[in-house]
């Protein structure tokens, strides 16, 4: 199998006192979500989607039927009246479906002790340079690992190579998910579970009020061009169905969706009007273009909506507060809940996986951790066992709003309750009071989270609570969580995580500034922040910045003393006596002024 990766080539480093002589600095491979869009020799046609790159290991599995005609009623009326859907017909694929009786999600693969190639294909992604790493740091690797086995990674922690053995075996056991409809063959395979690399989403979607398809489709491209391992289309005005078909064809990584935004688009907002039968249908809809996992808030139980009331926030999860609204009209049980099982059914014939919704998580500090948001926990952690016993991948959405002293307990609990399902968290926000920087409250709490275990850390943009996020918005979204995400790898001893930072420091150290950029995670503003002021060629090699300037750098002065040591055969310590020595005598004689 070929695997996505990106090769950041890096220049020579200058060897001190020989002159023109250089040492290479070898490539950083590191994982890359933006599927061919980066590749400057591919060209892309948005109108006829990404190219098939699962296709075959469907087909060969023979296991699946192709579908003449959409299943839902909904498909087939846009079907009849929508051109875009005559063009999907006409130049795109038909959908599939599970032949009869058949499961085709990764988990049956799994339990089935098969490995797929898609996860063959996750263990050489997941892989970074952890060989390289180990050399880098001389042994101390084994300790920094050592240090860290048993803590939140726990005892299933690779030592080593993650294998497509081990990939099987986190997903039999449901500590792991491969989101993987048969209908998106064109998303790259990767997996979302506590010992890999920890993933983030981005959602995006329009509202009611705002943006084209167009621009949707723009901004799910340019969210995986800057590290989205998974896309939400949150669509909820007009257009949904071929908002979502243009996202789903164009996109390298999963697609999630709240399919009960849908169901209430078509009862014209009418959240009493909702039934189980168009709630289906919508479903299979979906399933039938590709939807990789669906949020399914079954959690908000009829009960546990009266806990809510003397909440400073209420209920904020959207799908939980239509869902409570339908609860309360009829004085019934949800409906997502009491047909479960039927969903499960639904689910593995597509592989589609479940994202449990949080529909009483808490949108505020004050109401962080209360009975109702566990209750619906202890709930998700029942019906997790459920879509278990059909074999249906599923993870655990999470808070919210929680400060931090509140954060360990979300995840005890979840692992506790779900038995190791992965996490997948809103943030958390630390703290309610900024509003414009709610992408870095949030990202405090999800480098926690992260790191005590959480697979998965949805994004929260600058715009949260404030309105739609635009492309800026998205990206700035995107990197914060990149950040939370990093740090948390590296906090819980992922092989390999650091390589990538050893290298950039090198770079740094160095004043390789070029190569300091290009390892980056936004090379784009690292390269625009040094050339405000310092827009020259030759700043790119000089050995400063204008953050210190030349005379006040201190990598500049220790390169100075380990030169000043090479050059005297001493070591560097000696060195610093001596050169301190001698720096003494200077200052002394030029009558103790400090120059400024
Ligand atoms: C993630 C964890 N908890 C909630 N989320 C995401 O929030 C969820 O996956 C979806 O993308 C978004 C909105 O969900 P609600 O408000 O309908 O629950
Ligand atoms: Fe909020």
């Amino acid at each position: 199998v070929a695997v996505a990766m990106r090769e950041i080539a890096l220049t020579d480093t200058a060897l001190h006192g020989k002159k023109g002589a250089t040492e290479k600095n070898a490539p950083v491979t590191v994982y890359d979500t933006s599927g061919p869009y980066t590749d400057p020799n591919v060209t892309i046609d948005v109108k006829k989607g990404l190219s098939p790159l699962r296709e075959k290991w469907i087909i060969d599995r023979a296991d699946t039927e192709q579908l003449q005609q959409v299943s839902s009623s909904y498909g087939l009326e846009r079907l009849n009246n929508e051109k875009l859907d005559a063009f999907r017909f006409e130049h795109l694929r038909k959908p599939r479906r599970a032949k009869s009786g058949a499961n085709v999600s990764q988990m049956h693969y799994a339990k089935k002790g098969i490995i797929t190639p898609e996860m063959e294909y996750i263990a050489i992604r997941e892989n970074q340079r952890y060989d390289l790493l180990k050399e880098q740091l001389n042994g101390s690797y084994d300790m920094l690992a050592q240090q860290h086995a048993g803590h939140s990674f726990g005892a299933n922690t690779p030592k080593n190579y993650i294998t497509p053995e081990f990939v099987r075996q986190e997903v039999a056991a449901g500590r792991a998910i491969i989101p993987s409809n048969i209908n998106h063959p064109e998303s790259e395979p990767m997996i979302i579970g506590r010992n890999f690399l920890v993933k983030i989403n981005a959602n995006i979607g329009n509202s009611a009020v705002t943006s084209s398809i167009e621009e949707e489709v723009e901004k799910a491209v340019w969210a995986c061009r800057w590290g989205a391992d998974t896309i939400m289309d949150l669509s909820t005005g007009k257009n949904i169905h071929e908002t979502r078909e243009w996202i789903i064809r164009n996109s390298p990584v999963p697609i999630g969706t709240v399919p009960i935004y849908q169901a209430l688009e078509k009862v014209n907002g009418k959240a009493e009007e909702l039934t189980w039968e168009l709630f289906r249908d919508t479903l299979i809809e979906q399933a039938e273009q590709g939807v990789d996992y669906f949020t399914i808030h079954a959690g908000v139980l009829l009960r546990y909506i009266p806990w809510t009331a003397k909440r400073v926030t209420g209920i904020v999860s959207r799908g939980g507060s239509i869902m409570a609204k339908w609860c309360l009209a009829h004085h019934k049980e949800n409906f997502l809940y009491t047909h479960f099982e039927e969903i499960c059914e639904i689910m593995k014939a597509y592989d589609v996986a479940f994202s449990l919704g949080d529909g009483l998580r808490p949108g505020s500090l004050a109401d962080a951790n209360d009975a109702a948001q566990f209750g619906e926990l202890e709930t998700l952690g029942e019906l997790t066992k459920i879509a278990w016993k059909h074999d249906v991948q599923t993870m655990i959405e999470g808070p919210g709003h929680v400060p931090m002293h509140l954060i360990k307990e979300n995840m005890e609990k979840q692992l506790k309750h779900c038995d190791e399902a992965p996490f997948y968290t809103l943030g958390p926000l630390t703290t309610d009071i900024a509003p414009g920087y709610d992408h870095i409250t949030s990202a405090i709490g999800a480098a926690m989270i992260g790191w005590f275990g959480t697979a998965m850390l949805c994004y929260v943009t600058p715009k949260e609570h404030l309105g739609l996020p635009n492309k800026k918005d998205v990206k700035d979204g995107v990197i914060t969580y990149k950040i939370a995400a990093h740090a948390a790898d590296l906090a819980k001893g992922h092989p390999g995580a650091q390589y990538r930072d050893n290298a950039l420091s090198k770079a740094r150290f160095e004043f390789r500034w070029e190569d300091q950029f290009n390892l980056s995670l936004d090379p784009d503003t690292a390269r625009e922040f040094h050339d405000e002021t310092l827009p020259a060629d030759g700043a790119k090699v000089a050995h400063f910045c204008s953050m210190c300037g030349p005379n006040f750098c201190s990598m500049k002065i220790t390169q100075d003393v380990r030169q000043y040591a090479e050059d005297k055969g001493l070591q560097e310590a000696d060195a610093l006596q001596k050169g301190m020595e001698e720096k003494a005598k200077e200052f002394a004689e030029k009558g103790s002024q400090l120059y400024l």
